[in-house]
């Protein structure tokens, strides 16, 4: 039996005297199978704040956000002339050099500076030729190349997941600044899939036949035949296969790099998109009235815009984003407005010199950004006059963002913690039984150093880049994802939930009641064992602490009740751990500090 939990140092109204409460479910257990990469990723890096946690794992955590630096270019500023070097690019087939295109210089400009300000539309003079030159894979369908059936097909669905209630806007925190987005927006995708933006993570409504049929069993809503969801399946499909001859058809050999297909296949990138993010954008005037209304461009004065410049995260390398859309006019008699051009898409290349485009979009156009268009320019939205959808298929990373991947994290941590149990209940003897011997103590402290860094970073990815991230975003987000993410996060909470124990068992093998060696010479583990521990009790706290700050941001204050953030997962008098960490890192330090002067005692 453990200690009760006041012995601790620290008040928890119930100890850990019981059993994991989840073991997990067999759902979960089912798959317990080695994790395919190992490495957890920089668990709750995305959020973890930056007080005096970061002191001991710095050189670390600054690798790890070298790693996951590469796929968030979003609103990055860089200095003129900097588009122009190139960056790697890692693909599945090794890394390859990304340069940005050449830059184009207006000839009516005297200097890059008069050059980078200025607009071109289509129909201007250089327009053409800048494109070329400083805009290669930027490329647009116009209407015709989809069949009349895709477009009627995909109208009608966005219209059903409008009436469905499936749009929100989503709240992201750049910094400190917490903001909803201008547009609504909905995931659809592969099963499992989730999309990781602006420290906010989406979770996709699957497009899985077997999905579509469960969430109609399970009566969420998927609208009426055919289901909205099928629909953006197909027409995913449509955009794979019109990509890939996009693709094909703008492939560029040049002299010094002399393709074969599989080079020129290389730099293509993959277009088998697993995700549609959707937005739903209101006409200008509306956008404009609403809670949330739209700014102004300030760079250019292009007018008001519903997506300001960024570049598409998390995606991986080299790949195509295929953008279809479609615009409905409330006013006219046939709403959908196929002669609607008042939308744009504007463009930027960064390095200081190319002029940006404003580029008119008809209703029912594709636009696609082929290989590494993205890395090297931004893209926004200019408000038109109608209502209108975007839907933005992508090739999202799936390394650390899929439900298998942080299922197989849970798998993992709660396989070991038996041991932890084990090994809680040893130093709890030893602290009454005297005199260990000094290699027992080394193993012992190594072991318990590997399982609670192990322990830790699986514990902090789940709980804050999944739990807390899906209940972020509210009650009505969790009904309409009954059909299949509320059950797996309930799995992972189970799995959470046992890590919590773990850690307490952690913290028990680090307790020190009084100076040992006044009694006898107990059990001692490490320094090393208490700055581990301290570092990841820390990182928790102060997790949470950012986390509840974000969630109680006046962002949230303009959506609905239903909309706001669902404190969760939530603790209990039984809970094993206190949801507040602070008095158990006091406890933590006063026990390295009674470790470390018997330790000096002893020499
Ligand atoms: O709607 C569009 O054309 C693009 C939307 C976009 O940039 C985004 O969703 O990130």
């Amino acid at each position: 039996m453990l200690a009760p939990p006041s012995s601790l140092g620290f008040t928890v109204a119930r100890g850990p005297t019981r059993a994991p409460r989840s073991t997990p479910r067999p759902g979960m257990s089912k798959a317990h199978k080695r994790p395919r990469d190992g490495a957890a990723r920089p668990a709750g890096a995305r959020e973890e704040g930056r007080g005096k946690v970061a002191t001991f794992f710095a050189a670390k955590k600054a690798r790890r956000k070298a790693e996951s630096a590469g796929g968030d270019a979003r609103e990055k500023k860089r200095a003129p002339g900097a588009g122009s070097r190139a960056v790697e690019a890692r693909s599945p087939r090794g890394k390859i050099p990304s340069r940005p295109p050449p830059s184009y210089r207006l000839s009516t400009c005297e200097t890059d500076d008069a050059s980078a300000a200025s607009v071109l539309r289509p129909g201007d003079d250089e327009y053409e030729p800048c494109v070329r030159r400083a805009y290669a894979g930027f490329h647009v369908d116009p209407p015709e190349t989809l069949a009349r059936e895709t477009h009627d097909a995909a109208a009608g669905a966005f219209e059903s997941m409008r009436a469905l209630g499936m749009f929100h806007r989503d709240v992201l925190a750049a910094g400190n600044v917490v903001s909803p987005t201008f547009v609504r927006r909905v995931l659809v995708g592969e099963r499992g899939m989730t999309y990781h933006y602006q420290k906010l993570r989406i979770f996709a409504h699957s497009w899985h036949e077997q999905d579509i049929s469960a969430r109609a069993r399970s009566g969420v809503s998927s609208g009426p035949d055919p289901s909205p969801l099928r629909v953006v399946r197909e027409l995913n499909e449509t955009l794979k296969a019109r990509s890939a001859r996009v693709l094909k058809q703008t492939r560029v050999t040049t002299r010094d790099d002399e393709m074969t297909s599989s080079h020129a296949s290389r730099h293509d990138g993959s277009c088998d998109f697993n995700v549609a993010l959707i937005n739903l954008m209101d006409a200008s005037a509306a956008a404009s009235r609403s809670d949330v209304p739209l700014k102004d461009e300030s760079r250019y004065g292009m007018g008001p815009t519903s997506v300001s410049w960024h570049s598409d995260s998390s995606l991986q390398p080299f790949s195509t984003v295929a953008v279809y859309h479609v615009c409905f006019d409330e006013r006219a008699k046939n709403l959908q407005k196929k002669n609607d051009s008042s939308w744009h898409v504007a463009l930027r290349a960064l390095d200081g010199r190319t002029p940006a485009l404003r580029v008119p979009l008809p209703s029912r156009a594709t636009y696609y950004m082929l290989r590494d268009f993205n890395a090297h320019h931004h893209h926004a939205v200019l408000a038109g006059d109608t209502r209108r959808y975007s839907s933005t298929h992508r090739v999202a990373v799936v390394d650390k963002d899929t439900f298998d991947h942080i299922q197989r994290v849970c798998v993992s941590a709660v396989r070991s913690l038996p041991e932890l149990r084990e090994m809680a209940a040893k130093a709890k003897s030893r602290r009454k039984e005297l005199a260990t011997s000094a290699e027992h103590g080394d193993a012992f402290s190594a072991r318990l150093a590997r399982l609670t860094q192990n322990l830790g970073d699986a514990h902090r990815e789940v709980e804050f880049q999944w739990i807390r991230m899906f209940w972020l975003q509210g009650e009505e987000h969790a009904r309409a994802h009954a059909a299949y993410w509320r059950e797996r996060i309930g799995e992972l909470t189970q799995a959470w939930d046992a890590m919590e124990l773990g850690l307490r068992w952690a913290l028990e093998c680090l307790r020190v009641d009084g100076v040992p060696g006044a009694t006898g010479r107990g059990f001692l583990p490490n320094r090393r064992n208490y700055d581990l521990a301290l570092y990841v009790f820390s990182a928790v706290a102060e997790a949470r602490e950012a986390h509840f700050k974000r969630a109680a941001s006046a962002a949230y204050a303009k959506l609905p009740e239903t909309q706001r953030p669902v404190r969760k997962p939530a603790f209990a008098e039984t809970s094993p751990l206190p949801e507040n960490l602070r008095p158990a890192i006091a406890a933590l330090a006063r026990w390295k500090t009674r470790a470390e002067r018997a330790r000096a005692g002893e020499r």
